[in-house]
């Protein structure tokens, strides 16, 4: 197990070169460390907290100068550990990165393990679990709705809420065991003959945010889209149109693609990633039957498929068996090439397919495909109907926990309106409690802390 006696050191920024990168040292040698490397252009005496000085990092062994550099010392507890913390603003380049964590290495500090830091702030007291969680997402966010959620979370939103729910529990439970000593008649007549109702609205306000999840997963992991139909009917080529950049290879060959392609794009702040496929047909050789094999694993795995028929040509057997291998998927039916004349009509395909609406599009000119962006994004997101909640909930982890909170908190309230024991009642709150607490990470597992911090990148 990780202590938080010794100091720790890592690159913060991005391999690679930059303007600047920095490499950050937390614990309780920090300034010790500064004093060891830290020459200040102005002879300024102690260092001052959270003040930005000019200098070089000299090598204490050899004399030499490492880096010219901007140092900050930041002292406990006002740094994002909560520990004594230096920031070293360093040249941008790897090289000088790394000659610079070792000098930090060789007077005292250790390597940091991934998430380290942001572990220390959850020690610390700096932030609670689901803060740390939401430092991840929010680095990892991939459209501005998504970063938008997790910095919610990051600022405490999700668990003041929590918070607020914990203290309406704490309160039901102090009534419920100052009960304990009364005899069933004081129960029913006095102030408890109400708590059943109060277990009762949280188990509402938690299940209100509950239905969030839906919709945070969206924002969060985004839409996994599959474009599948017979070969030439387009698919490249809309794949291309929605992500406005050439790449895929379209040619009017039948059989062009035989990998699949996959890219993400935003649609309403939903990171959706399509996926362009292999043409389905029966007179496949050999690496398109290999590429068609992929289409149908990919189409298993999707969350909704937009299945292409060329409207330039009659309906084939091919087409059919592409719409009747997706009856279950969410889908867009969509038909491509409607700049040139239709040889389909609507009535054909709700004969094939009742209750579906096709959508015209062309991907080579560019008609309908806004009208396809917003199809997706309404069936995405069930009509749009989502609230704009400022919380949401996007982890599954904290998602389980709720769950299993409502549960114990359904038991309590059974157990209340039964008129059993108080005790009984009084178990299930505190078991609903330790499940809240999860979240925050005031009774989680080491393991299950190594699972979420050995997530994040060296130097967070
Ligand atoms: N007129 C017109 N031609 C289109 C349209 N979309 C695609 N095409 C043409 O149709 C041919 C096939 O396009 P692709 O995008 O390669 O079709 P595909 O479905 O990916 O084909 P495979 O990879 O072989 O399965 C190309 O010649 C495209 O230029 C459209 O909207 N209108
Ligand atoms: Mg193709």
């Amino acid at each position: 197990m990780l202590t938080k006696d010794d100091t720790i050191a890592a690159i913060a920024t991005p391999h690679g070169v930059g303007g600047i990168g920095i490499v950050r040292v937390s614990g309780p040698d920090a300034e010790k460390i500064c004093q060891t490397l830290f020459r200040p252009t102005a002879n300024t005496g102690p260092l001052r907290n959270h003040y930005l000085y000019h200098g070089d990092i000299i090598s204490p062994e050899t004399g030499d100068m490492i880096d010219e550099v901007l140092l900050t010392l930041m002292r406990a507890p006002h740094s994002y550990t909560g520990e004594d913390t230096l920031e070293i603003n360093c040249h941008g380049g790897h090289l000088i990165l790394q000659a610079v964590l070792n000098e930090t290495i060789k007077v005292g500090a250790r390597p940091a393990e991934p998430g380290e830091f942001t572990r220390r702030a959850y020690l610390n007291n700096r932030l609670d679990l689901s803060q740390a969680e939401a430092v991840a997402d929010l680095i990892t966010a991939k459209t501005d709705r998504s970063r938008a959620l997790a910095l919610s979370s990051l600022k405490g939103k999700l668990s003041e809420k929590l918070q607020s729910i914990r203290s309406s529990l704490i309160e039901i439970l102090t009534s419920l065991e100052s009960s304990i000593d009364f005899t069933e008649e004081d129960i029913s007549t006095g102030p408890h003959s109400n708590l059943s109702r109060d277990v009762e609205d949280v188990i509402i306000r938690i299940n209100g945010i509950l239905s969030t999840y839906k919709e945070g997963k969206l924002f969060r992991d985004g839409l996994n889209v599959v474009i599948t139909g017979k070969p030439n009917v387009g698919k490249s080529s809309l794949l291309n149109r929605l992500l406005g950049e050439r790449r895929a290879i379209v040619t009017s060959i039948p059989g062009t693609t035989r990998d699949f392609i996959e890219e993400t794009i935003n649609i309403r702040g939903i990171p959706v990633k399509l996926t362009d496929t292999a043409g389905i047909r029966k007179s496949a050789e050999a690496i398109e039957k290999e590429g068609i094999k992929f289409v149908w694993e990919k189409v298993l795995a999707a969350d909704m498929v937009v299945i292409l028929i060329d409207g330039n040509a009659p309906l084939t057997d091919e087409d059919i068996e592409v719409i009747n291998r997706n009856r279950e998927k969410r889908m867009v039916l969509t038909i491509n090439k409607s700049d040139l004349p239709r040889k389909i009509t609507d009535t054909e395909l709700s004969d094939i397919i009742p209750g579906v609406e096709p959508l015209w599009i062309s991907a080579k000119y560019g008609g309908g495909i806004s009208e396809l962006k917003e199809k997706i994004w309404s069936l995405a997101s069930d009509g749009g109907e989502y609230m704009e909640s400022d919380i949401v909930l996007t982890n599954l982890r904290h998602k389980i926990s709720l769950e299993k909170t409502v549960e114990s908190l359904v038991a309590a309230r059974e157990n209340i309106s039964r008129e059993s024991s108080p005790e009984l009642a009084a178990f299930d709150l505190r078991d609903a409690l330790d499940h809240l607490g999860d979240i925050a990470g005031e009774t989680t597992t080491e393991d299950v802390l190594s699972g979420i911090f050995s997530n994040f990148c060296v130097g967070k």
